[in-house]
């Protein structure tokens, strides 16, 4: 009822809508109209109540439910089944029990704030309230599991595409970061439950640090990690980030669901590449070997070249990619 509304709302133009109308075109009572009202109130819209003119839309939060990102979702189901939390521990977490009840492919989880939001290796993932994008998408895909890994692939390209559309240049750090200025703005933890040769569901969460300010990071995790706001100077508009993603991300990630490949996406992966062309630090169960990266391949794997000239494909669940000098 509420984002009904907000809906009428929203739709007469901050003009002032009576309280008759809206129980007219609701069928409901001005009693509970008002209650609906306050709750909007209190979700942080700003609405201006007369007895004599009704209700008026003066501002709206900054926070990314379903109705303040859908005009800028221009998808046909990804993010048709939307949850939205104020807080909870991790949209990943949340994202695989609700899979595990059977919610369809494309469900999107957004939580302004994670308590215990994690990386990969179960690292955590700062993630304070309405200053990021903590999300994670439900995959349904009929593949090998084998093909899964290919899904960051997608993800990191959806990401590069959405920045773009706000006019910000980022890299892919293979596999799973998003870097600006050599710093970490984002970053991907793709995971699935799957038999040997069966995928039950995959779960792609993406942490995009937004608006993040110094203070929110800690100093080790600032030295490696920025925001888009420290970075460009000004805060990010959410709401169109996180749809513009959306939307790239349902138009690149059908050519995997369709034929399991993701030549698209890789050709953006390279093209924004932060590694190809340079020397790079390979760290797998803690030892260090040093190569030159030199492509991606069509399995989302990077080609590395050695000093002794010997080329090697490198799955990504096995190894972090470091710069030689700096986090890359
Ligand atoms: C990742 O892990 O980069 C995957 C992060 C995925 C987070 C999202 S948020 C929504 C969803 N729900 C979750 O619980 N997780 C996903 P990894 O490659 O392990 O990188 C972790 C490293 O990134 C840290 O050790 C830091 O150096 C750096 N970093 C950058 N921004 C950070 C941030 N906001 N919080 C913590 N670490 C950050």
């Amino acid at each position: 009822m509420k984002e009904a509304i907000l809906n009428l709302l929203k739709k007469n133009n901050d003009d002032f809508l009576s309280g008759q109308i809206i129980s007219e075109k609701l069928n409901v009572s001005r009693t509970s109209i008002w209650k609906h009202i306050n709750i909007l109130k209190k979700d942080g819209y700003i609405i201006d109540s007369s007895s004599k003119k009704g209700y008026k839309l003066i501002s709206s939060p900054d926070i990314l439910t379903y109705e303040e990102i859908k005009d800028h979702l221009h998808t046909k189901y990804i993010g048709k089944n939307f949850l939205h939390f104020d807080t909870i521990d991790s949209t990943n977490t949340e994202a695989k029990r609700l899979a595990d009840n059977g919610e369809p492919c494309g469900t999107v989880i957004v939580s302004e704030e994670q308590n215990t939001g994690h990386g990969r290796l179960g690292r955590a993932w700062i993630s304070p309230k309405y200053k990021g994008i903590w999300v994670s998408i439900i995959l349904r895909p009929e593949v090998n599991p084998i093909k899964v890994p290919k899904i960051t692939q997608v993800g990191a390209a959806s990401m590069i595409n959405a920045l773009k559309s706000l006019k910000i240049d980022a890299q892919v750090k293979w596999p799973n970061d998003i870097i600006i200025n050599h710093k970490k703005i984002c970053g991907i933890l793709t995971e699935m439950s799957a038999e040997l040769n069966r995928v039950h569901y995959v779960v792609m969460g993406i942490g995009i640090n937004a608006n993040l300010d110094k203070e929110d990071f800690s100093e080790d995790v600032f030295k490696k990690a920025t925001s888009l706001k420290i970075e460009t100077g000004s805060k990010i508009d959410r709401k169109l980030l996180i749809a513009n993603f959306l939307n790239e991300f349902e138009e690149l990630y059908s050519e995997f669901s369709t034929n399991s490949t993701v030549k698209k996406s890789i050709d953006i992966c390279k093209k924004n590449s932060a590694i190809i062309g340079r020397d790079i630090k390979i760290i797998s169960d803690g030892v260090e070997t040093y190569a030159r990266a030199i492509d991606i391949s069509e399995e989302g794997q990077l080609v590395v070249k050695y000093q002794d000239g010997s080329i090697k494909n490198l799955i990504s669940s096995e190894i972090s990619v470091r710069g030689l000098n700096e986090y890359i």
